[in-house]
């Protein structure tokens, strides 16, 4: 990095909020948690009803401990009091909205004033910083602009951090390809599933996007896995990091992986995490696999009072080598409402994904299929196969693969191995699963 570059930095960051000791990021915590408790409680009709449902209020709160007496807030009931009936603010003091787009309903919209806005572009900086984006880079941004989070969540981070950002948005892949190479991307953001898709394009076509500048992948937006992040390392050249967001709290910049790749920093001056059992609700200790559950500490129009995410993973406080000393976050394994229970096994996508991946014969797209037999229900795992696999060779590869996954995950499953290119590529966040018995 050059003397500016590095000035540039330091000037931007103040590391003491990333590396402040445990009691200061508590203390800091907890006066944020009584504001945004009453401000929620104060400004928003659905959580001062909850609030006395649970026969609580705002001042009950002495340690962060008693949070968990505070009730939790889901999706529905964003949908319940949609559009802006969540809002703490008059809708005339929003700046922006986006919305995630449901796949049943109505989608969701979430809102942010100039405030948010200025803190989300500030942990965007800060997550792409994490990741080793540094002033100066040409950040090609592949996420999707508009309603989604995260093309235009990312877009202002990487100007806040100074980049030069190529607003490329989803799509037209060959274009990126060519924008790519011809302008130098030194870091490459989208899904970790468009990113290979970009990849495998790229070779087709022979651009050797692995020779070039291409330095770092910011990925996130949907679970994906270790396997997956070398494969993609060597197909791009570059350092893939996780990042992890959601609309309801802000967006992508919720939490990221720093050099080390071994856990997401989850931001805790601007969040508070909690990890609860989905089944009892009750809050699990430190290290215990569950269900995240976010409660925001700064958010002035959406404030979020214990948020169930369904996401699954498991939170880390021993410190980091890198000196940060916020939460580590596991990869995210998959949502909950994603997991697929065949024959009593609890299956994630990315489970299958871990065992498919670096297998010699199949190329790294994949679709789980699952419908019912009699009462049984059947998963079919499709996977493409390399294009040298010659067809005599799908039903051993096939076979062999079964074989790993009942080894390894313990459910036993089809596999079908599909022609090179059958399956549909992503361009955003990938579809893993078809569920026939919903049809
Ligand atoms: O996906 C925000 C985002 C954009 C994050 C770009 C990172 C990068 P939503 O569309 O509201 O927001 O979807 C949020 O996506 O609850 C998770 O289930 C999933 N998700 C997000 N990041 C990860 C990740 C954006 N790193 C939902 N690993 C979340 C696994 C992720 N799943």
């Amino acid at each position: 990095m050059s003397v500016t570059t590095r000035a540039a930095v330091a000037a931007m960051f103040d590391p003491a909020q990333e590396t402040m000791s445990r009691d200061e990021l508590q203390n800091l915590q907890l006066r944020r948690l009584a504001w945004s408790l009453g401000h929620a409680h104060d400004n928003v009709p659905h959580h001062r009803r909850a609030f006395e449902s649970r026969g609580v209020i705002p001042g009950d709160l002495r340690s962060l401990d008693d949070l968990g007496a505070f009730p939790f807030t889901t999706k529905l009931d964003l949908r319940d009091n949609y559009p802006f009936g969540m809002l703490a603010v008059p809708r005339e003091q929003l700046n922006r909205v986006h919305a995630s787009s449901g796949t049943t309903g109505k989608p969701t919209v979430v809102g942010y004033t100039k405030a948010d806005l200025e803190n989300w572009a500030d942990l965007g900086a800060r997550t792409m910083a994490a990741a080793g984006v540094r002033p100066g880079d040409l950040v090609h941004n592949a996420y999707g602009y508009g309603l989604f989070t995260g093309g235009l969540g990312f877009h202002y981070g990487a100007e806040r951090l100074g980049c030069t950002v190529v607003p490329m948005s989803g799509g037209n892949t060959e274009k990126q390809i060519a924008m790519m190479a011809d302008l130098g991307a030194s870091v490459l953001a989208c899904t970790p599933s468009y990113a290979l898709n970009i990849a495998e394009l790229a070779e087709k076509e022979g651009v050797d996007l692995a020779g070039g500048p291409l330095r770092v992948a910011v990925f996130g937006a949907e679970p994906w896995s270790e396997a997956m992040r070398c494969d993609i390392d060597r197909r791009l050249g570059a350092r893939a990091h996780d990042t992890y967001g959601l609309s309801e709290i802000m967006g992508p910049g919720v939490g990221a992986e720093c050099a080390e790749r071994d856990g997401l920093h989850g931001w805790e001056d601007h969040f508070l995490f909690e990890i609860i059992d989905p089944n009892t609700l009750e809050p699990l200790p430190p290290g215990a696999v569950g269900e995240l559950v976010i409660t925001t500490l700064t958010k002035q129009a959406l404030p979020m009072v214990r948020y169930r995410t369904r996401d699954i993973t498991r939170l880390r406080v021993e410190p980091c080598p890198c000196g940060r000393t916020h939460v580590r976050l596991d990869r995210i394994t998959g949502r909950s409402d994603d997991m697929l229970i065949i024959r009593g096994v609890n299956v994630y996508p990315s489970q299958v994904e871990s065992v498919l991946l670096g297998r010699d014969g199949i190329r790294p797209h994949y679709l789980l299929v699952v419908d019912r037999q009699g009462s049984m229900d059947r998963l079919t795992v499709e996977v493409e196969a390399d294009p040298l696999l010659p067809d005599g060779d799908y039903a051993s590869v096939g076979k062999d693969i079964r074989h790993h996954i009942k080894s390894l995950i313990g459910v036993t499953c089809d596999v079908v191995l599909r022609n090179p290119g059958e399956l549909p590529r992503s361009l955003g966040k990938a579809v893993r699963i078809k569920d026939l018995r919903k049809a």
